[in-house]
């Protein structure tokens, strides 16, 4: 197969609600949408799910673009590859900008889909039909915001609930909410907010029987997480840390975490996310999908890829509704009694409603 045309649409989409995390406030969200169209006129498109800002990790929307753009697209065109493990080695001496080599692959696998006639699932060898859905709420004002969030999602029936922590905010929403819902399955995560000198107060966490605490200490730093999971009781799940599988084996080696969170953008892609995927598997080491604010084509791809028979916890796969007000796909993401299905189309198995992609552009190249 050979790419003839490569397509970037930036746009832009407001948050329904701001979201605040220990590193960032973010109102809105840019993300770069690729479409690839082949020899055949056959076409897939992928989500580069960047942030606009390098506070979660040191890729932004501008860096993905350049990376996309100037190496990626140009790597890619007029050039023969018969599986998407060839396709990504067409590029494969580009270093790092994991989300731009992400977007790259979600849109050769939509591609690969639509013209086999087989679903993402299909392709990745996912077993589940329905997937178990979470929520993440960012930092708010006062505790009482926060509960009504808790409220109208548990209310919505999703099936475990994430609060962002920092440095104050942390035992106190945690206390409320627990208090509030006794069972409800809870979860944290610090984005990199704390350090091991902060070990006696991450501790006082161990009470509320939470499922994880998400990357407490420092993206770079292992060797900090290994000796804060040593002293806790709750389980370290790593996030910014694991770039690919070997970062995984690495942290599992080591027990930095005892969970992972595998996330389609910052590994690079979903033959990576799958790689990681089946070394946990192989180890019964629990991982699930997490999220980067995704439109409803970056949302499709995470359920195909939550089908796996490993992904034992609920993802932050939310509906669409989470954060858009009208997401780019048509039907939505939808989340009932806490599930969400595996969409079953060929490729990412989503319409994209090009009049609402062309509504929120902010920037486009045809190359
Ligand atoms: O750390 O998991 C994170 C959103 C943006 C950047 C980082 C993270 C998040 C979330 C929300 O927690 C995930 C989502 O619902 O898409
Ligand atoms: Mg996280």
């Amino acid at each position: 197969m050979k790419i003839k045309k490569v397509e970037l649409h930036r746009v832009r989409l407001e948050l329904v609600r701001p979201f605040r995390t220990s590193s960032a406030y973010r109102t809105h969200i840019e993300h770069i949408l690729v479409r690839l169209i082949d020899s055949d006129g056959a076409d897939g498109w992928g989500e580069i799910a960047t942030a606009v800002d390098p506070f979660y990790n040191a890729e932004t929307t501008e860096t993905a673009w350049h990376i996309a753009h100037d190496f990626l697209a140009p790597m890619v065109l007029e050039k023969s590859w018969e599986s998407v493990g060839e396709f990504r080695n067409l590029y494969g001496k580009v270093k790092g900008n994991r989300f731009a080599r992400s977007g790259m692959e979600m849109a050769v696998w939509d591609l690969v889909g639509r013209k086999s006639g087989q679903s993402l699932a299909e392709m990745l060898g996912g077993t589940l039909t329905e997937v178990e859905v979470g929520v993440s709420l960012g930092i708010e004002a006062d505790v009482s915001t926060l509960l009504t969030q808790v409220d109208k999602y548990v209310e919505e029936g999703y099936r475990r609930v994430k609060l962002k922590i920092a440095p104050g905010w942390d035992l106190k929403p945690v206390q409320a909410v627990r208090e509030k819902y006794p069972e409800l399955r809870l979860q944290v995560d610090a984005n990199s907010a704390y350090a091991l000198n902060d070990m006696d107060q991450l501790k006082k966490l161990d009470e509320y029987h939470l499922l994880l605490i998400e990357q407490p200490l420092a993206d770079d730093d292992m060797i900090d997480h290994a000796e804060l999971q040593k002293y806790l009781k709750t389980s370290v799940c790593l996030d910014e840390s694991l770039h690919h599988v070997d970062d995984v084996r690495k942290a599992l080696e080591m027990q930095s975490c005892r969970v992972v969170n595998i996330k389609v953008s910052r590994v690079g892609g979903l033959m990576e996310s799958k790689a990681i995927h089946d070394y946990c598997l192989a180890r019964q080491i629990p991982v699930w999908c997490g999220g980067m604010h995704e439109f409803g084509l970056g949302r499709a791809a995470n359920l195909g890829l939550a089908s796996l028979e490993g992904f034992k916890l609920p993802g932050d796969t939310s509906g669409s509704d989470k954060y858009w007000k009208q997401d780019l796909i048509d039907p939505p993401v939808t989340v009932k009694n806490g599930l969400a299905q595996v969409p079953t189309g060929p490729g990412l198995g989503v319409n994209l409603v090009m009049d609402r992609v062309a509504a929120g552009r902010t920037r486009l190249a045809v190359l």
